[in-house]
C-alpha cells in the first residue's frame, strides 16, 4: 500500500493553462502568514504559489508588517489584517480573513505566524470556520496542538504539512518517535484528523484516509534550510486553488518542490542552497514535467 511518486503520475496533475485562460481561471490563493521577524516566510510562500501558476496570490499579514511586504513582494498582493500591536495577528483578524477567504479558491495558513496567544485563538476559529480548501503549515499547526480536534471540524478539505517537530507537537510525541515510525505516524495523523497529511523530511510521506501512502523520491539535504517548508506550503496552495483535490495537490507540490530543489543543488551545490533557490528553479522543474 505504498506508492512511489513518479513523473508520469505527477504530469497528469499539472495542466498548462487553456489558450483563452484569464487570471481568474488560474486560482486565487490567500496566504495567511507572518509576524515580526518572519516576513521572509510570507514572501517565500507567496512566490512559491505564484510560480506554480496561481492567477492571483494575496498575503494576509499583521497590519504593522504590511508596508514591509509591499516593498518585498511585487507580483503578490497584501491584505493588512488586525494586529495585536506586537506584529502578530489578533483575534479581530477573524472576520476580515474569513470574508477574504470566501473570495478565494484556496487558503494557506501558518508560515511565520508565531504562537502568540491571540494568534492561537485566531487560527483555531479560522480553521473551524473557513469554507475553502486549506493548507495548514508551521505555526498554523503549532497553534492547533492544544486543540487538534479542530482539524476534524474543518468544512473543506485540509492538507497539513508538518515537519517531524510539528508532527510531534500535534500528536504529543517526541520528534524522535515520529522519525522512527514515519509511516505509521503519517497514517495515524490522517485517520485521527481526517485530513491529508504531508510528513516532511527526506522521503516525505503523503497520506489521506482511504488512499495509499505516497512516498516522494525528489529533494536533497540541501533543502534542510530555513524557509524551504514555507515555499512548499505556497506551492500546494496554488495546486489546490487550480482545482486539484487535496491528495493530488499535496503530491504535485511535494514532488515539484523536491525537483526544483534538485535543480538548484545541481547548479549551486547543496551547501549554499537557500529557499529562494527552490523558487527560482520551479520553472525548470515544471519544464521537466511537460
Ligand atoms: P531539534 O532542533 O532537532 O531538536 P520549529 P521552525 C524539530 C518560520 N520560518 N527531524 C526540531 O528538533 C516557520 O514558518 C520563517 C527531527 C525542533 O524541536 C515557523 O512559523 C522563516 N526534528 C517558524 O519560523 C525561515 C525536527 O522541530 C523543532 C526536524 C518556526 O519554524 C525559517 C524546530 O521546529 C522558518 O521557516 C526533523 N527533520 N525538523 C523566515 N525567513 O521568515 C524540525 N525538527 O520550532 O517549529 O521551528 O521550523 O524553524
Ligand atoms: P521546513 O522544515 O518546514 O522548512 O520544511 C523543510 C522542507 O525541506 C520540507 O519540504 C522537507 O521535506 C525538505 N527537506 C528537508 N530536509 C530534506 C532532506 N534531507 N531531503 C529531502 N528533502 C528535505
Ligand atoms: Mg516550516
Amino acid at each position: 500500500e505504498g506508492f512511489l511518486l513518479e513523473p508520469g503520475f505527477i504530469k497528469n496533475y499539472i495542466k498548462p493553462p487553456a489558450p483563452d485562460a484569464h487570471k481568474g481561471d488560474m486560482g486565487k490563493v490567500f496566504i495567511i502568514a507572518g509576524s515580526k521577524g518572519m516576513t521572509g516566510a510570507c514572501a517565500l510562500s507567496g512566490l512559491g504559489a505564484a510560480r506554480c501558476g496561481a492567477g492571483l496570490v494575496t498575503l494576509g499579514v499583521p497590519e504593522s508588517l504590511n508596508d514591509i511586504l509591499e516593498v518585498k513582494v511585487t507580483e503578490v498582493m497584501t491584505l493588512p489584517l488586525p494586529d495585536t500591536g506586537e506584529g502578530t495577528l489578533s483575534e479581530e483578524a477573524l472576520k476580515p480573513a474569513l470574508e477574504f477567504a470566501q473570495k478565494c479558491d484556496a487558503v494557506v495558513i501558518g508560515p511565520g505566524l508565531s504562537c502568540h496567544q491571540e494568534t492561537e485563538k485566531f487560527v483555531r476559529s479560522f480553521v473551524a470556520e473557513c469554507e475553502r480548501p486549506m493548507v495548514i503549515d508551521a505555526d498554523g499547526i503549532n497553534n492547533l496542538s492544544q486543540s487538534p480536534g479542530v482539524l476534524r471540524e474543518a468544512k473543506a478539505p485540509v492538507v497539513i504539512t508538518p515537519h517531524p517537530g510539528e508532527m510531534a507537537r500535534l500528536l504529543s510525541m517526541t520528534p524522535r518517535e515520529v522519525q522512527e515510525n514515519r509511516w505509521d505516524v503519517a497514517k495515524k495523523a490522517g485517520e485521527t484528523f481526517g485530513c491529508t497529511v504531508v510528513l516532511k523530511g527526506a522521503r516525505t510521506l503523503i497520506y489521506s484516509p482511504g488512499r495509499p501512502v505516497y512516498i516522494n523520491p525528489t529533494g536533497n539535504p540541501g533543502m534542510a534550510t530555513g524557509g524551504s517548508g514555507d515555499v512548499l506550503a505556497g506551492m500546494i496552495g496554488a495546486f489546490l486553488a487550480r482545482g486539484l483535490d487535496a491528495v493530488e495537490a499535496a503530491a504535485a507540490g511535494v514532488y515539484l518542490h523536491g525537483l526544483a530543489g534538485d535543480a538548484a543543488a545541481e547548479k549551486k551545490g547543496e551547501i549554499p542552497l537557500v529557499a529562494g533557490d527552490i523558487i527560482e528553479n520551479i520553472p525548470e522543474a515544471l519544464k521537466y514535467l511537460q
